[in-house]
């Protein structure tokens, strides 16, 4: 190690490793919005709807994976579906819901169908990163207009339930098949005791705060009805019960409005130990009621099984579990990003591109181990042949530089470089930063996947 890179290092132990980062929004390179989050053999898979970029109206095409098993590094599957796959349906990929039973794995999407009439349909997987199929070649449910924002829940005698529905919420119990039900179409009754008095002029049409958005959510013997609330803007609240099919009672506001966006939509899980709550605000550059963004904190109750009301916040900034350098990993796991897109082709899948000078990836809780890594390897290209350089930092996006890539000329994202480079020997455990730097306006450089090695 060389003295500038020795100072380096120190500096970065006195004062980069006290840095706080913020984690919220979860995802940077694309608009999400709709959470519905699943836990599934140790890891969180979070299916979102995406808000297309300049929207302004809700222009949505296809749902979107992303997975963690830290909560800090979400990786981008890409889309795992599109309305397009149902081939009844017209438009308005809309919020989904996702849920795994014996093996296979069922999301429930609202969408409309040729004759403008929504629906809701429900596509199958053999696993969770899809391709899913429509399995019924029509819509599960078409009740009525009210027919958007499912969520489904399995109960602990292993009856499944599929509730929905703005302005009303309805439910059905649905079949050990999942993609039929059984039994009539229940409305649950739209009372003040059930979801409290709306504030603000009086709605006939919505009297009480329930708005759309329901997520059903079981703790200690008590059911959760936690919903995206009105007036608009919209807040999240919720409702308790002792049973499934009610009678619910209003508790109050989970999640007063904040964050730009005048939608908001809840989604509850269980990982590790700890109960998160996901949900979407405007919060990224460019961001609007149609261009919305999915955060993530962590979800607290009282002794009574009560929520205490949150606000949102930076995230979730302590990493669960430490990420592992030497095996590939995607350049698309990120923990933060700046002027970053996500992209996918046949060639290789999901992969980022830097649009912009100076944009950068930050991979959170590195664990080079004592032994250390002193080499780096990454699969990178651009169309550009002047100067190009992807830099590898580490704790902090101006901290030591492990080494700096000069990036080939590959011509197109559907070619690729393989590079590598002899690095400072890094050991113990760091964040990471990945630095694009190239005098072209936009499209610097694209990136698929990084590794290091011991030498
Ligand atoms: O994303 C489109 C709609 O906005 C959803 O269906 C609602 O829950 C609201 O988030």
């Amino acid at each position: 190690m060389n003295l500038n890179i020795k100072n380096q290092f120190l500096i970065a132990i006195l004062f980069g490793c006290t840095a706080v980062f913020a984690q919220n929004p979860i995802v940077q390179t694309s608009f999400t919005a709709d959470p519905a989050p699943m836990v599934y053999n140790g890891k969180v898979y979070l299916y979102t709807s995406h808000d297309e970029d300049h929207a302004t109206w809700f222009t949505m095409n296809d749902w979107r994976l992303y997975t963690t098993e830290d909560m800090v590094n979400w990786t981008d599957h890409g889309a795992v579906a599109s309305y397009k796959d149902f081939e009844w349906s017209n438009n308005n990929a809309w919020a989904p819901a996702a849920i795994e039973r014996n093996g296979k794995f069922y999301l429930y999407v609202p969408i409309t169908d040729r004759n403008g009439k929504n629906g809701i349909g429900v596509a199958v997987a053999s696993n969770p990163y899809g391709p899913f199929y429509d399995a019924l070649g029509k819509p599960l449910i078409q009740n009525s207009n009210a027919d958007i924002d499912p969520a489904v829940f399995i109960d602990d005698d292993g009856q499944a339930y599929l509730f929905w529905g703005n302005p009303v919420c309805y439910y059905v119990k649905l079949n050990e098949d999942m993609i039929t039900y059984e039994g009539e179409i229940q409305q649950i009754p739209n009372t003040i005791e059930a979801f409290g008095k709306r504030e603000g002029k009086p709605n006939e049409r919505r009297p009480t705060t329930y708005e759309e958005g329901p997520w059903v959510y079981k703790r200690d013997g008590i059911y959760y009805l936690i919903f995206a609330a009105g007036p608009i803007p919209e807040h999240i609240g919720y409702s308790t019960s002792k049973s499934i099919t009610g009678p619910w009672t209003y508790q109050g506001k989970v999640m007063p409005t904040e964050g730009g966006a005048f939608t908001n939509h809840p989604g509850v899980i269980d990982y590790k130990g700890k109960t998160y709550l996901f949900y979407h605000n405007a919060a990224l550059p460019g961001g609007s009621g149609f261009t919305r963004s999915v955060a993530v904190e962590e979800l607290k109750f009282d002794n009574n099984g009560k929520i205490p009301s949150l606000k949102m916040t930076e995230g979730i900034t302590k990493s669960l579990q430490v990420l592992n350098p030497f095996v590939k990993t995607e350049a698309e796991t990120i923990a933060w990003s700046e002027g970053v897109k996500s992209k996918s082709n046949d060639a290789v899948g999901v992969f980022v591109t830097a649009i912009k000078n100076d944009a950068y990836i930050h991979v959170r809780n590195v664990d080079f181990r004592k032994e250390g890594a002193g080499k780096f390897a990454a699969r990178v290209g651009t169309t550009h042949n002047s100067d190009v350089m992807m830099e590898v930092r580490i704790d902090s996006k101006e901290g030591p530089l492990l080494t700096s890539i000069r990036v080939p000329m590959t011509g197109g994202d559907d070619r690729w470089a393989l590079v590598s480079s002899e690095i400072e020997k890094v050991s113990g455990v760091h964040d990471l930063f990945f630095v694009f730097k190239g005098k072209a306006q936009t499209n610097i450089m694209f990136f698929d996947y990084w590794m290091f090695s011991k030498n």
